[in-house]
This record gives structure tokens, sequence and C-alpha cells, in this order.
């Protein structure tokens, strides 16, 4: 199928970004709760690392922050200024901002109709991420509207927790070429909650359409669980024929690369040992949480946190990757340091979708004079800095709306208002 190509589609920080802590399990979330917060910042460095992809040749979509507060969320549980912060704090969060999270995709050449598949991800295992989906699936229905090239599903239902691409990594010869899916899932029953429940993976591949043949379903160490891997995301990374993880991501990782192996028999295996990074490393410094990607050179170029320049080991490791002949020829420093105090970096904030872009709503493509364009609208309207107390307040709910909807009418979308 030609035309296809990898869009990455980064969630635009919204104007509400705060640290509330709701996230149990996600280290960063936890020990910044109660910090003041930047929005303005924020939003401009996910513009920041936008800019650098695009740069870079790549194609590059974004997907808009959701309506916060959300009122109906505030409704349901008569929430007012006086109640808990923490539940007050969760019908403000701009946790979309973390588009991995948005659904799991399978592009056209892995499924039955030749369609690209998006499933949205039902998030249920966090209040503040279990309001996202249907508003997500707005979005997306718009973005991949044409069904002759896109199907997009409900979330499946609530009993079984699914976040979406964060747990799913997909192996090809190359973007366009049918690839095999794989489908990380934790087992229950750890010190924190396992987010990716095995039949929601397994539901989204019969959704999907994939070929029983092509589709793997592999757990994840529950001690990477543990230490704060909340998400596969945040252990591994797959791009075309590459796995890049870290020894201790899967249950057993030399059962989980032989799986792959046997499906995918090209797959190249760049695993980092935990005597030159300990997993607490990894986590803190999100090494694994990258983009990697393949640029019109061929060649693959892996976006890290610049969090992974400060740490001595992983640095060191990654000096010594790019010395030997492996497949990852670059590695590109980003600021994401709003995001990345949520446990949110590089891949988090990105959505990848093989499709051809002429087949996307343009609305949701990211060109230079857009890329002006938004940084205009939120260097205008997003709050400077929020602080804990701000929660809650009529005049940050009135300013959040505001700068929401500016964003909308630049970007000719107004129908998600
Ligand atoms: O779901 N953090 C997000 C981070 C999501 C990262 N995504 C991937 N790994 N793909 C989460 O835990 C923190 C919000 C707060 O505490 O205010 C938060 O939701």
């Amino acid at each position: 199928m030609s035309g296809l190509v990898e869009i990455n589609f980064d969630g635009i920080v919204g104007p509400s970004h705060n640290y509330a802590g709701l996230s149990l399990g996600n280290i960063a979330s936890a020990s910044h709760k109660g910090d003041p917060s930047y929005p303005r910042a924020a939003a401009l460095q996910g513009i920041g690392k936008m800019r650098g992809n695009m740069e870079r040749g790549l194609a590059q979509g974004f997907l808009l922050p959701l309506p916060r507060p959300n009122f109906a969320l505030l409704r349901d549980l008569a929430l007012d200024a006086h109640t808990d912060r923490a539940l007050l704090a969760t019908a403000w969060s701009a946790s979309s901002m973390w588009t991995a999270n948005a659904a799991t995709v399978s592009p056209a050449p892995d499924t039955a109709d030749g369609r690209c598949h998006l499933t949205p991800a039902n998030l249920v295992t966090m209040l503040h991420r279990g309001q996202e989906w249907r508003d997500t699936q707005r979005q997306l229905k718009i973005a991949f509207g044409d069904d002759r090239h896109f199907k997009v599903h409900d979330a499946i239902p609530a009993s079984f927790g699914d976040e979406g691409a964060a747990n799913h990594m997909r192996f090809c010869e190359g973007h366009g070429a049918p690839g095999v899916e794989v489908f990380v899932y934790g087992r229950p029953g750890g010190r924190f909650p396992a987010r990716q429940h095995e039949q929601a993976s397994r539901a989204v591949a019969r959704l999907h359409g994939l070929d029983p043949d092509k589709c793997l379903f592999i757990e994840q160490n529950p001690e990477a669980i543990a230490a704060g891997a909340f998400h596969n995301d945040v252990v591994a990374v797959a791009n075309e024929r590459v796995l890049f993880t870290h020894e201790r991501a899967f249950a057993d990782n030399a059962v989980a690369c032989e799986t792959i192996a046997s499906a995918f028999p090209a797959l190249q295996v760049v695993e980092v040992p935990e005597s030159a990074v300990s997993l607490e490393e990894a986590i803190k410094t999100y090494l694994f949480n990258a983009q990697l990607l393949t640029l019109p050179t061929g060649e693959m170029a892996l976006v890290v946190p610049e969090e992974c320049r400060e740490s001595a080991a992983v640095w060191s490791w990654c000096e010594g990757m790019l010395a030997s002949n492996g497949p990852i020829r670059k590695v590109i420093p980003v600021d994401v340091r709003q995001s990345m105090a949520n446990g949110g970096g590089p891949a988090c904030l990105r959505l990848r979708v093989v499709a051809d872009p002429a087949t996307v709503d343009a609305r949701f493509l990211l060109d230079e004079a857009k890329a002006e364009r938004l940084e205009s609208v939120i260097a205008e309207m997003w709050p400077e800095q929020i602080d804990p107390v701000d929660i809650g307040s009529e005049s940050l709910a009135k300013t959040v709306i505001e700068a929401r909807e500016a964003l909308l009418t630049v970007l000719s979308l107004d129908v998600l208002a």
C-alpha cells in the first residue's frame, strides 16, 4: 500500500496542566504532587518536540486538549471546591496530553478489512483518565473520519482495563508493510495496579481483525510494574525490526524475544542490561520512553528526554551504543520536563498512526505555519503557572475554557467546543 507513513499525533498539553499526584504506581506523578505547574511552558515544550520531528522530515499530527474542568464529572461525583482536593483535581486533569494512551492502532496492512483500526483506551484504572475516552473518540472520528480507510471503535467494556498503544508494539519490515503486533499486559496482585488487562488486549486484537498468527500477548515483568513502570512503554519501545528493551521489561525477556522472533524472524533486539542501567535508573530517566523513529535516510533515531543526558549510567550506555554498529544511529535529547514530572516522556506524548496523510483530516496535521499559530495562542492564552490551590477556582476555570476555545478557533475545530 503506497503512501502509508508513520504519523505521530502528539497531544497538545492543555491549559489546566497540573500536578495532583493522581496516578498510583507512577512515581513521577506521586513525587511531584502539589508542585506548581507551568502549563504555558509545558505546551511550548510539546510543540518544540513536534517541530523537531517535523524538521527531521517526519509527518506530524496532533490531538487537542479535552474540555476541562469536566463539569459532568463534577456533577456526577457531587464535587465542589470544598471536597477532597485530589478528587476535585481529577475533573481538571490535562492527562489526555499522553496520547500513547488515547487508543490502540492497527494499521491497514495488518487488518482483515484492509482499514486502519483504532480503539480508544477505556483507561478505567484511574478515575482522572477514565473520563477521557468518549471525548478522545470524538476527535478520532473527525481526524480519521474517512471510513474507506479507518474504523474507529468504541472502547472495550470497563471490566478489563485498557491503556492503549502504551502497551502495544508493532514489528514490520517498513511501516507500510504487514506487521506483527505485540500486546503487553500486566498480572494483577502486585504492589501497584496492573493497568493493562490481558483480556482487554485480546479483545482489541479481535476487534481489529488481526491475524491470530501475527499477534502475540506477552506479560510485563511484575517487578517492572512494582518499580514504577506503569506502562510497558516505560521499559521497552519498538520500531520496524528493532526492539529496544530493558533486560527486566518482560516476565521472561528471553522467552519474550524468542516468541517475537518466531513470528517475526527479522527481529533485532537492543537490550540494555541491568548491570549497565538499573531498572530504577531506566524508570527515573525514561530512557525507553523514547520515540524510536525511522528518519528519511532510513537510519533510526532515538528521541529521549533530556533527563537521560544527566544520568552518567544512561548517557554512557547511549554513547557506547552509538559507537557500536547497532541499528540505532542517533540519540536526540528533548526537553519535555513539565510532562516528565507527571510521568510522561516523549513516547507518552504521541500516538503513532500508519496512514496516508492525504486520508487524514488536514486540520489535525501540523506544518510550520500552524506550529507558529499554535505557539502564539498558547503564549497568549495558557496560564503561566497553576498552584494547587487554584484548582477549583472559577477564575481559573474561565481562563482554561477560554484558552481551549481560542485554540479550537485557530484550528477551525469549533465543532469540538
Ligand atoms: O496515566 N500521568 C499519566 C502519565 C501517562 C504516561 N503515558 C505513557 N506511559 N504512555 C498516567 O499515569 C499524572 C496526573 C497527575 O498526577 O496529576 C498522570 O496521569
